[in-house]
């Protein structure tokens, strides 16, 4: 069993009371706490090291510029990619879909191809694809679901054809917590010559990332759902893809020369990188990747198995529970309804509870309309967090359901 509390104890921000209450924060598919080095990596960074990167010859610059791309290998080694230059800095996964959307949409896609999703996608990875639909004339396709929350394989390969030159898909759901079949979805994808765009928002803090073992094309993951800071990301995009692509934002870095008549393109990764980039966060993603590996993703992931199990066995004993997202392979997320009970006022009510969940619809309108409810309430767990707060979770929540019934 992992011994929690030490690793508690590195994130300051849990020592606190909300409401009077010790805070339960219970919101981490949403956003995971930070420990004490990822914020100490911020403050250090900018009261020692500041100064713009791959610009100057001056000391610092280049200090700058080491510990930020230090980081670029790092994220490299994390999804172990095949070369550093396949990993871009965005400001996170939404960024990266419509850098792909915009780009691979100028590059390659002509009235009449095909993107296909999935009905359980977060917008953002829903609205760049609409967008890029109608540019170009292709059409949006969508992959349907089961009950429990899998996505209908049998409709996936009567969907996929030679018409299809984007699937995008995320490996884990938001909402549901499924995990899908990537690697099949992959394989079968490239049978009919079409790329495939992994969306990893939920995937990164629990699951081994192994990019060329999955032979995904583009896959995207942010930061502060991996105990990193906010406005950080990366893309991870095949090189080949990359250099055929046009650039997404055009402006510094991103040039090798300039005249007023004709611009050329900087090489990978710059060409996709304009303007001075997010180097504090940057910098402090790194000590976030760092803190992942030091206590190892398959020690996270069972943790989180644990205190999931362990709350929906106490939770299926509420009378009128519905959980929605059922499927077999799941990570450590709980969407659910009590009987005829809005989300929202079970929310409240565990908020005045020192409780943080999150309620609504989850940027899954189109889900939520699959199984027409008006949204869940959304338990997310982290590394952090313990069975006795799954405990006075799960007490608070009766107390609730028995309030609002
Ligand atoms: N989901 C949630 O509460 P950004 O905001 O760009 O880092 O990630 C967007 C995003 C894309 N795909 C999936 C599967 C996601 O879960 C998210 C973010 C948060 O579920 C905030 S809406």
């Amino acid at each position: 069993m992992l011994d929690v509390l030490p690793i508690r104890a590195e994130f300051p921000i849990l020592e606190q009371e909300v409401n009077g209450k010790p805070l339960i924060y219970f919101d981490n598919a949403a956003s995971s706490q930070k420990p004490r080095e990822v914020v100490e990596a911020i403050k250090r960074y900018y009261e020692h090291d500041h100064a713009n990167v791959h610009r100057g010859v001056h000391h610092l610059s280049q200090r700058a510029t080491d510990q930020f791309e230090a980081v670029r290998k790092k994220a490299q080694a994390f999804m172990n990619a095949a070369h550093d230059h396949e990993i871009i800095f965005t400001r996170g996964v939404t960024e990266s879909i419509n850098l792909i959307a915009s780009s691979f949409g100028k590059t390659y896609i002509e009235e009449g191809d095909e993107i296909l999703i999935s009905a359980m996608e977060h917008h953002s990875n829903i609205v760049p694809w609409q967008m890029l639909c109608q540019e170009w004339g292709a059409e949006l396709k969508v992959i349907p679901i089961d009950e429990e929350g899998n996505l209908i394989m049998e409709r996936f390969d009567e969907l996929l054809s030679g018409k299809t030159k984007l699937v995008a898909v995320n490996h884990v759901s938001n909402t549901l917590g499924t995990v899908n079949p990537i690697r099949e979805i992959i394989e079968k994808a490239h049978k009919v010559a079409a790329a495939v765009l992994i969306d990893g928002a939920q995937s990164a803090p629990h699951i081994k990332i192994d990019v060329q073992d999955l032979d995904a094309d583009f896959y995207c993951i942010s930061s502060h759902k991996m105990y990193g800071p906010t406005g950080i990301g990366v893309l991870y995009g095949k090189e080949q893809w990359l250099n055929e692509m046009v650039p997404y934002h055009g402006g510094g870095e991103m040039i090798e020369t300039v005249t007023f008549e004709e611009t050329t393109y900087n090489g990978l990764p710059f060409k996709f990188e304009a303007g001075t980039p997010n180097i504090a966060d940057t910098i402090a993603f790194g000590a976030a990747i760092d803190f992942i590996e030091r206590i190892g993703i398959e020690v996270i992931a069972h943790w989180e198995r644990e205190l999931h199990n362990h709350a929906v066995a106490q939770m299926a004993e509420i009378e009128g529970m519905r959980f929605v997202g059922t499927a077999a392979e799941k990570a450590g997320v709980i969407s659910f309804l009590v009987g005829d009970i809005h989300p929202y006022d079970l929310g409240a009510i565990l908020d005045q509870q020192g409780i943080a969940v999150r309620t609504g619809h989850h940027c899954t309108q189109p889900l939520m309309d699959r199984y027409q409810i008006p949204g869940t309430v959304r338990a997310s767990f982290a590394v952090y967090n313990t069975k006795q707060e799954v405990d006075d979770f799960v007490k608070a929540l009766k107390k609730a359901v028995t309030l609002l019934s």
